[in-house]
Order: structure tokens, then sequence, then C-alpha cells
């Protein structure tokens, strides 16, 4: 019986932080798994390096669902994202594995492809309306089949999905303390609605668009909001309220049909589950590498679909290319995907990871090399060296720290 032989963590800076699992079989197998938590990117390293790959090293690579238990039923001290994020690296390097032994592309192994491809979405966004207007334009000549739209909120210094300078938005800023921003609820809400309805009015009825509200309404404003927005008939209104407080949500679903997506941060079946029972969303944004990796992201899926929510899966650029490849043969294989968020990895990022996915015609696929199909360069991802990097902190005008 081949046995892990060894788990390595290896941290880069290509493109922005990222923190890469890589175990190897005795009989010269690899697998990758993500174990980016943005951020908090040394916390899982450190989760790995120092609690779970001592355990890792002789076991049988091919338990897969044996592991997860392991690792999360046998730590006690269970769930949240740092132990998540880690036993979802572990999780993927091992479904990779398996793969490549079968010499299968990962989705085969979980049922086949259910669609020709993933439907992925584009980030525009813009300081002013023309300048949104052009970022929509150029997304749709890119192949984008549907658009998040984020503008500037006028009187707001700093709006979250808003890029100072046209640049690709990266939320996340290199330094050792979080940038702090300035929030206003009242002036998003006035600006918001008319936005929105201004890009339907240039765009056409038929242009799928989505917008992130970003966790930082309460129940009521979230409720006015969708409703003003039932006019603009969005694919869906992301994370109107602070997650965390899942029967929040009832009140913006009773007052709205706007549809709802939520659930980047949380990291584990329960954590959703009032949310999927009660049929608070349609999509739901767990993602592999934050909430327990293929094994886990498949049950939450599973249980989506009793309920008729569709998988709205993550993918900001701080999912590394060996996340976003677990992302798309789930993906693929699953009966209820819904779309894929796309935001391109910097030219360093793809330097480091070379990886068999591909974008075409508003899709992603996953390719049809064995396992995920993607490859570590360890040599040009040393080239960029780890430095600290922090998410932002809002505030409001009176300094009362708010949720960002
Ligand atoms: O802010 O992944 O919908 N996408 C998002 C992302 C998150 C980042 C945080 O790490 O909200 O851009
Ligand atoms: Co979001």
């Amino acid at each position: 019986m081949p046995a892990i032989e060894s788990a390595e963590v290896l941290v880069t800076g290509a493109g922005r932080n990222f923190v890469t699992l890589r175990l190897r079989t005795s009989d010269g197998v690899v697998g990758l798994g993500d174990a980016t938590l943005n951020g908090r990117e040394l916390a899982v390293a450190s989760y790995l390096r120092d609690h779970v790959a001592p355990l890792l090293v002789g076991r049988d690579p091919a338990r897969i669902e044996d592991t997860w238990q392991y690792l999360y039923r046998g730590a006690y001290w269970r769930r949240g994202p740092v132990t998540m994020t880690a036993i979802s690296a572990v999780d993927v390097a091992l479904w990779d594995i398996k793969a490549r032994v079968a010499g299968l592309p990962l989705y085969q192994l979980l049922g086949g492809s259910s669609r020709l491809g993933c439907r992925a979405y584009a980030h525009a966004s813009g300081r002013d309306l023309p300048e949104l207007f052009d970022s929509i334009r150029r997304h749709l000549e890119l192949g984008y089949r549907a658009i998040r739209v984020q503008a500037a909120v006028p009187g707001v210094e700093a709006t979250y999905g808003v890029a100072p300078g046209g640049a690709p938005y990266e939320p996340a800023t290199r330094g050792t303390a979080p940038v702090e921003s300035r929030w206003d609820t009242g002036a998003y809400l006035r600006f918001a609605p008319a936005m929105l309805h201004a890009v339907r009015e240039e765009f056409g009825p038929a242009l799928p668009l989505l917008h992130d509200a970003h966790h930082r309404l309460s129940p009521s404003e979230a409720a006015s909001l969708a409703r003003s927005l039932e006019p603009v008939g969005l694919l869906w209104l992301e994370d109107v309220t602070p997650v965390e407080d899942q029967t929040a949500l009832r009140l913006v679903r009773s007052s709205s049909t706007t549809p709802l997506a939520i659930g980047e941060t949380l990291n584990s079946i329960w954590d959703c589950q009032v949310i999927l029972a009660e049929r608070l969303v349609d999509y739901i944004r767990v993602s592999v590498t934050h909430a327990g990796g293929i094994t886990h992201l498949r049950r939450i899926m599973a249980l989506a679909e009793l309920y008729g929510v569709r998988a709205g899966m993550h993918g900001a650029t701080d999912i590394s290319p060996v996340g976003l490849a677990a992302t798309l043969h789930l993906a693929l294989a699953i009966p209820n995907f819904g779309i894929q968020e796309h935001m391109p990895h910097a030219p360093a990022t793809e330097d480091a990871f070379a990886h068999a996915y591909t974008f075409e015609n508003g899709d992603l696929h996953p390719g049809d090399a064995p396992g995920l199909g993607v490859e570590l360069d360890e040599v040009a991802a040393a080239r960029h060296p780890y430095a600290a990097a922090y998410l932002p902190v809002n505030r409001l005008a009176d300094g009362t720290v708010h949720d960002w």
C-alpha cells in the first residue's frame, strides 16, 4: 500500500499571497491543495505544518473520507476558517492524487460532466457611471456573458469592489496593518439602486447582472434595497447582511423576489444549515478552499439541491489556481451548478501555477489533464516572497467599526 511520504507547505507572494499544500506519496504521486486564507495566511500554514503534516505522513492517501473525519472530528476543536481551510487543502490534495492515480480528470471521479462548461461572471467596476459602462463593455468583449457591477459611492472614499485608477480590484493591501476606510450605509443606499437601474437601461434586459453588498446592511436596509432592485432583474444580490446571523435573511426573503446569494465566508454545512433549509437564498457561495474541500462542499451542494438552491461558486483572486481548478471540477459535475465567479489572476500567479483549465465563450472548463490539472512551478513561486497583506477595516463616520 502506498503511503503519504511528505506534506510540504509552500508560501508564495506570486501576484498575491498563496499557501499551497503539496503531498507526495511513496510511489511518487504528487497532489496539491490550496490553503490560502486571505489576510491570515500564516495561521493556516502553521496549522498544517505544526499540527497536520506530522499526522499525514504514513497514512494511506486513498482514504480521503477517513482522513477528513480524522482531521475534523478528531481535532475536538473544530470548524472555523483556519481549521477548515487546512482540512480543505488536505482533502483537495488527496482527490488530486486519487485522480492522478486513476489517470482521469477529477470531475470524472465525481460523476462526470453534467454540462459543457461552467458559466463565469466577471467583475466590472468604475469610479463613475461612464467608467463602469466602459468596464462592462470591456468584459463583454473578453467573452463574459454575466457581469457583477460595483461603482464608487459618491462621498465614500473607498468602495468595496472598485479599484483606484481602473486597475484590477484586489482588496488585500500589503503592509503591517489593514487600511481603514470610512463607510456610509445611507450614501450607498441612495446611490446603488440608481446605479443598477442605469446599467440595466444601458445594456438591455437580457444581460445577467449581479451586485455584491458585502455584508454591510441591516435586515430592514437589505429588504428595502432588494425590493427597490426588483425592476432591474438581477441574477443575484450578494451578501446583503452579516452572514453569521443566518435568520437575518428571513425579512429580506419575505420582502422581495430579488434573488439572493451568500456564503463565501462560511466554513461548513452547519454554518449554512438554516439558510438552506429555510430556502433563504437562491445561490450558496461556500468555497472548496474554505469549507472542507471537495468532500465537504459536495455534501453542502447536495443539501442545497434538496432545497432548490444552486452553487454560486466563489472565485476571487484569493482562491489560487489550485483552488479554482478544484472548484471547476466540482462545478462541472454537480447537478445544481449556478454560476462561477471569475477574477483573472495576476501574471505572476499564472507563471507560478500552470493549469489545464480554460476560459472560452464565457465559460470556464477544468480541462482533461489527470487530477486537478495544476502544476506548481516552485522556482517561479519563490521569485515572489510572501509579504503580509490585510483586507481593509471599515469604520463609520463616528469611528465605530463596521462590517467590511
Ligand atoms: O472580498 O474573496 O464576491 N467576492 C468577494 C471577494 C472577497 C474576497 C475576500 O478575500 O466578495 O472579492
Ligand atoms: Co462577495
